[in-house]
C-alpha cells in the first residue's frame, strides 16, 4: 500500500521526469509555426466568445534512429478523432485537430481510406466530364456543404505531428495557448501515445545496421547506458524508456481551467473499467472514455468523477450499416462491419452538454468569491 509521502514523492518525481523532458529532447524545428498558428487562431475564437477544442488523433511513432529509417508505430487510423472533430464543428466548437500526419482528417475522411476510395464515388457523365454517382450525391453534398461552411468561418485548424516527441511539445504548446479560454477550453484526447519512447541521448544518429560485419562498436564509458535499439550477436535490442506522465501536468499545470477528457484503450474486458477509474483518480481531470480494441465503434465506458459509469452504445438496431430492426445483433459479431450510426454523434453532443455544466458551475464560483 502506498504510503502518503510515497504518493507526494511519486508525484514529484513525475513532475521533474516532465520538466527533464522538454530539456533533453529537443524542439521539433516547425514549432514556433504551428503555435504562431494556433494563437492567431485562438485569439479569433476567442474574441467571438466560442469554445475551443483541442482534439488528438492516430498514433504517434517511437523512432530508432535520428535519421531514422526505422520506427514504432501502432494501430490507430485516426477515426476517433476525426469523426468526433466534425460532432465538435457540429456543435459549435472552433477545433484544433493535432493529428497524425496522413491519418483520417474531418470530411475527407468520408471519401480517402483504402475502404472508402473517392474513385469508387465518381463516374464519367458520357458528355466528358467526370461527376458523383448519382447515388452518392446526396451523401457527398452534405458533407461539401459541411466542409464548407468549415472553411468559410475558419473555425479548423490542422496541425500535424508524426513523432511522440512533437505531440508532446505540441501539446503543451497548444495548452499554454489556451490558457486564456479559461473554462471555454477542451480538451479531447483521443490520439494513441506511444507509453514508450528513445530519448534523445539514447538514439543513434545512423541507421542500425543489421549485418554483424557493420555493427557498431559500443565503446561506451563507464555508468553509459547503451544506445536503446543495438545489435547484440544478431538480435536487435530495443530497450525503450517509459514517456513521462503528460496529463498529470496537463491537468495541474498546463491547462488547469479546461474540461480534460482522456482515452483509455484496452484489449482485455476485465481491465477496461478498473483501469479507466484508475486514470481518473490519478489525473483528477473530468472524464475518461474507456474502449476496447474491437468494439471501439459500437460502445463506450464513461467514467466521471463523481463515481459514476455509463455506457454509450449504438442503438440496437443501428449497429450494423444496411441492416435495420436487427436488435439482437452482438457487438462482437458486428466487429468486420461498420455501424450505421457514429458512436462520436452520440459522444460529442454528451460532452457537450457536460461542459456546459461545466462551464456555468465555475462562472457561478466566480461571481460568489
Ligand atoms: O484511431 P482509431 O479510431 O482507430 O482508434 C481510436 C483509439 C482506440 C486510439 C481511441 O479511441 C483511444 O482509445 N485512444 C487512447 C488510447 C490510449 O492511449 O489508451
Amino acid at each position: 500500500m502506498p504510503t502518503a509521502s510515497g504518493h507526494a514523492h511519486g508525484e514529484l518525481r513525475r513532475e521533474t521526469d516532465m520538466l527533464d523532458y522538454f530539456d533533453t529532447n529537443p524542439k521539433p524545428a516547425n514549432l514556433d509555426r504551428q503555435i504562431t498558428l494556433a494563437r492567431t487562431f485562438i485569439e479569433q475564437h476567442a474574441k467571438d466568445g466560442r469554445r475551443v477544442a483541442l482534439v488528438t488523433s492516430g498514433g504517434t511513432t517511437v523512432p530508432l534512429e535520428n535519421q531514422t529509417v526505422r520506427f514504432i508505430d501502432n494501430f490507430s487510423a485516426g477515426t476517433r478523432g476525426a469523426t468526433s472533430a466534425e460532432y465538435f464543428l457540429q456543435a459549435g466548437y472552433a477545433v484544433i485537430f493535432l493529428h497524425r500526419q496522413f491519418s483520417l482528417l474531418p470530411y475527407s475522411r468520408h471519401y480517402s481510406h483504402s475502404t472508402n476510395c473517392f474513385l469508387d464515388f465518381m463516374t464519367h457523365n458520357g458528355a466528358g466530364a467526370v461527376v458523383v454517382e448519382h447515388e452518392y450525391q446526396h451523401q457527398m453534398a452534405e458533407v461539401l456543404s459541411r466542409y464548407r461552411e468549415v472553411k468559410r468561418n475558419n473555425t479548423l485548424l490542422l496541425l500535424p505531428f508524426v513523432t511522440v516527441n512533437e505531440y508532446l511539445w505540441l501539446l503543451r504548446g497548444l495548452a499554454m495557448q489556451m490558457q486564456p479560454l479559461g473554462a471555454k477550453g477542451l480538451f479531447y484526447l483521443a490520439a494513441a501515445v506511444s507509453d514508450f519512447f528513445v530519448p534523445a541521448e539514447r538514439m543513434v544518429e545512423h541507421k542500425i545496421q543489421s549485418s554483424e560485419d557493420f555493427h557498431e562498436k559500443a565503446g561506451h564509458g563507464d555508468g553509459e547506458r547503451q544506445p536503446a535499439a543495438h545489435m547484440e550477436d544478431k538480435r536487435l535490442v530495443i530497450d525503450l524508456d517509459p514517456v513521462p506522465k503528460f496529463l498529470k501536468m496537463l491537468v495541474d499545470r498546463w491547462a488547469p481551467r479546461s474540461m480534460i477528457i482522456s482515452f483509455k484503450l484496452e484489449t482485455d474486458p476485465a481491465m477496461l473499467a478498473v483501469k479507466s477509474r484508475y486514470a481518473l483518480e490519478k489525473y483528477s481531470h473530468h472524464l475518461v472514455i474507456g474502449n476496447k480494441l474491437n468494439t471501439r465503434k459500437w460502445e463506450v465506458l464513461f467514467v466521471t468523477a463523481d463515481g459514476g459509469e455509463r455506457w454509450i452504445r449504438v442503438p440496437a438496431g443501428r449497429r450494423t450499416k444496411g441492416i435495420t430492426g436487427a436488435s439482437g445483433d452482438a457487438v462482437e459479431d458486428a466487429e468486420q462491419r461498420e455501424p450505421a450510426v457514429e458512436i462520436e454523434s452520440i459522444i460529442v453532443p454528451e460532452i457537450a452538454a457536460m461542459h456546459t455544466a461545466l462551464i456555468n458551475k465555475w462562472e457561478s464560483d466566480e461571481t460568489r468569491k
